[in-house]
């Protein structure tokens, strides 16, 4: 959670210095629920996007210089510096790669679990999506496939309350999106995406359900993006109300790990200290990094 609150400062700093091209989605304030899933997967578990995805990316073991420097446009990066803070992908450690399309990730995540299930092999993949995402042709889709087939997928929902700026009271007329799953046949499960236990225990017991040949899960956790849909702070937005937003950033993941003594404050304080190293690393090699010669412009471009 240190790690991925840590780089997506330095993302938005670096962004504010026009120094990161594009725009950025950060996760920041989403942290526990990247953690939580992830912190039950192996290597060679898979993992699939969003247009949100540094977190995901990250708790799944992403390799911090070159994220940065794909983030930079370089030539180091994930994507050779063509892709972008949108489309990070990591096939040898299962990120099967962040999505901008919204909604796109879910039918990959579902060719990711039967693959897994033709191969006869026991990993399975987390489908990482928004509460946008969820109103999307894709969402039924995916989910009745997974679960007449019964693949070993768990569909995490990271409900932070907009889609840009559609706040969930418009867009939909259910209290919980986990509530749609009985319609599928799988377990809906409602966690506090800000308590990062909280997500692990539930993600455990949906893969060890997936792992056991006993279909999909849905589990939709309750968060908060901290900062606007990819440019804004939050509070700098007038979409924003003030004091949703002050509730909110009160539930800090890491602030509430702290509090509930799964960890001092002395294990703490090293752990952040040798994360800011690593992002101090990971931000020096992006800067030394070059850029890619236009004439690379083509290369590795399929279609
Ligand atoms: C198919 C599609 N429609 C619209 C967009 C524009 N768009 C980008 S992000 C976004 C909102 C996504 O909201 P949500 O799924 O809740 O994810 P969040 O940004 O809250 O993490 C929209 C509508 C898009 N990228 N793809």
């Amino acid at each position: 959670m240190v790690k991925i609150r840590f780089f997506e400062d330095k993302a938005y700093e670096l962004f504010s210095q026009n120094m990161i091209p594009g725009t950025l989605h950060l996760y920041a304030g989403e942290e526990a629920v990247a953690a939580g899933v992830c912190g039950n997967l192996r290597i060679d578990d898979y993992i699939t996007s969003t247009h949100r995805g540094h977190g995901h990316c990250i708790a799944k073991g992403g390799d911090l210089k070159r994220m940065m420097a794909e983030l930079m446009g370089k030539k180091t990066g994930y994507c050779k510096g063509k892709g972008g803070s949108m489309h990070i992908a990591d096939m040898s450690i299962g990120i099967l790669g962040a999505v901008g399309i919204v909604g796109a990730g879910l039918p990959i995540a579902v060719g990711a679990g039967l693959s897994a299930k033709l191969r006869g092999t026991d990993q399975v993949c987390a489908c990482f999506f928004g509460d946008g995402a969820a109103n999307n042709g894709t969402f039924g889709e995916s989910l009745n496939m997974a679960a007449i087939w019964k693949l070993p997928v768990i569909f995490v929902c990271e409900n932070n309350l907009y889609a840009m700026s559609v706040p969930y009271s418009t867009a939909f007329a259910v209290k919980n999106i986990a509530d749609r799953a009985a319609g599928y046949g799988m377990p809906g499960i409602v966690v506090d995406g800000m308590d990062v236990v909280e997500v692990y225990r539930a993600t455990r017991e949906a893969v060890e359900r997936a792992r056991r040949g006993e279909g999909p899960t849905l589990i939709e956790c309750k968060t908060y993006r901290w900062r606007g849909h990819s440019r804004l702070k939050a509070h700098e937005s007038k979409l924003y109300d003030p004091k949703e937003y002050e509730i909110w950033r009160r539930k800090d993941p890491i602030n509430i790990f702290r509090e509930r003594g799964y960890i001092e404050d002395e294990m703490l304080n090293k752990i952040e200290e040798e994360v800011a190293s690593e992002i101090e690393e990971a931000v020096r090699f992006a800067v030394e990094s070059p850029f890619p010669e236009p004439e690379e412009a083509l290369d590795d471009v399929y279609a």
